[in-house]
Parts: structure tokens; sequence; C-alpha cells
């Protein structure tokens, strides 16, 4: 009997959220721990990321990736959406909730995602201009447009769409890197939204994992 190794992500060697789970990675762990699939990590340095040994991987220098035998994947919405779709309990069966459910996970990345990390981007490499606030507010509003928007389609609904799934799990991730800047908190049902995904199971075990990770690599 042949034993199926685990698959394996990358994860920063030493994340610079400094163990509060907001890396990538995390919603790829979290995936695997909803569907009981172990899973192994390897850690890759800033200097690492970029080499083609790397890049061979991930064609843009970045984490995660995750290799299962013979496939690599590299984008997290694709590798998130395999591990949904190998496994029971992330997407429903009912093809036309499977098919919303896969397009709340586009939404979390194509439209929510990205007016998150311009925030990001202004806030770490925009911080010295001229128009820093200008433009930090002008992206704020942005997303405060897009938390209006999916705390109505939320309503007072647990979930996005019926049971708990990969769509929720995507849209949590990407919310989570609002931690610290305040603007979640000015939406309280989709506070509690993301409060309700922390406390399930799954995720506290993905982000101990990421956690003791983190504190392990301090210490080295
Ligand atoms: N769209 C990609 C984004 C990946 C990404 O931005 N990864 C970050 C970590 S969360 C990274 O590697 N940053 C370092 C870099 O870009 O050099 C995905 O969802 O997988």
């Amino acid at each position: 009997m042949t034993l199926q190794a685990n698959p394996t992500v990358t994860v920063f060697e030493r994340s610079p959220d400094e163990g509060r789970g907001l890396a990538r990675d995390m919603r790829v762990r979290w995936a695997l721990e909803e569907v009981g699939q172990p899973y192994d990590v390897r850690p890759v340095s800033f200097a690492a990321m970029k080499e083609p040994a790397h890049r061979a991987l991930h064609p843009f220098g970045q984490i995660p990736t995750f290799v299962d035998g013979d496939l690599s994947l590299f984008e997290t919405g694709a590798i998130v959406l395999h591990i949904a779709s190998h496994h029971e309990g992330l997407l429903p069966l009912d093809a036309d909730a499977h098919a919303r459910a896969i397009n709340w996970m586009f939404a979390a990345l194509g439209t929510i995602e990205p007016t998150i990390v311009d925030r990001e981007v202004v806030l770490y490499l925009e911080r010295s201009e001229s128009w820093f606030e200008q433009r930090l507010r002008t992206v704020e509003d942005r997303i405060r447009g897009r938390l209006n928007d999916l705390s109505r389609r939320l309503g007072d609904a647990d979930w996005l769409d019926g049971a708990f799934s990969a769509g929720d799990l995507m849209t949590v991730d990407v919310l989570r890197r609002l931690d610290g800047s305040g603007l979640l908190e000015e939406y309280p049902s989709l506070y509690a939204y993301v409060a309700r995904a922390e406390a399930r199971p799954a995720f506290n075990r993905a982000f101990d994992a990421q956690r003791a990770f983190f504190n392990a690599a301090g210490a080295m």
C-alpha cells in the first residue's frame, strides 16, 4: 500500500502580520480544516519567494502555493475551490446553490478584496506622499461602499446563502484583512458575521496552527 502524501501549502517563513492570520495561507489552511484534510506547510523566505525554484510553483513569486501529488496551484481562489470540490462540506450539493457559493467566492476576491488591498497599498507604500490623507479617505469610502452593500445583502442571515460555504469562508477571510482599521466595526452585522465564522472549530484549528508556526519561527 502506498501512503498518500498530504498536500503541502507554502507560507511566509516569518509572517509580517505577526501571527494574526491575515496572510492568504490562512484561507487555505481553514478550508483544509473545514473538510478534515491533513496538510503540511513549507515555509518560504521573502528572498526565496522570488527565486526560480519558487517561481516554478508561483509565477508571481508569492505565497501560498498548494501542491497535491502532481497538481500544483498558486491562486487562493483556485486552491480553495479545488479543496471544496474534492471534499464534502464547503459547497452545496444542489447545483444552483453550488454555483451561487462559487459566485460569492469570486465576489470576495474580485469585488471586495481589491478595495481592501488598495488600502494596504496606500498605508504601506504611499504614506510619504503629499496626497496620502486624501487618497486614504477615498479608498476607505470605497471599502465602506462594499461593506454597506454586503451588509444589506446579508441582512439578518447567519451566512450569505443558506448554510456556511466556501463563499462565506472566502468573504470572511477577505474581511479579516480589515483587522485594526475600525471599518468593519462600523457594520455590526458584518462584524458579527466575521465573529461567527471565527468561532468555527475549523477556523480555530487553522488560526492556532499558523500562530504556533509563527511563534516557533520567532523562537529559532
Ligand atoms: N491573488 C493571490 C495573492 C497572493 C498574495 O498577495 N500573497 C501575498 C501574501 S498574503 C504575498 O506573497 N506577498 C508577498 C509578495 O507579493 O512579494 C492569491 O489570492 O493567492
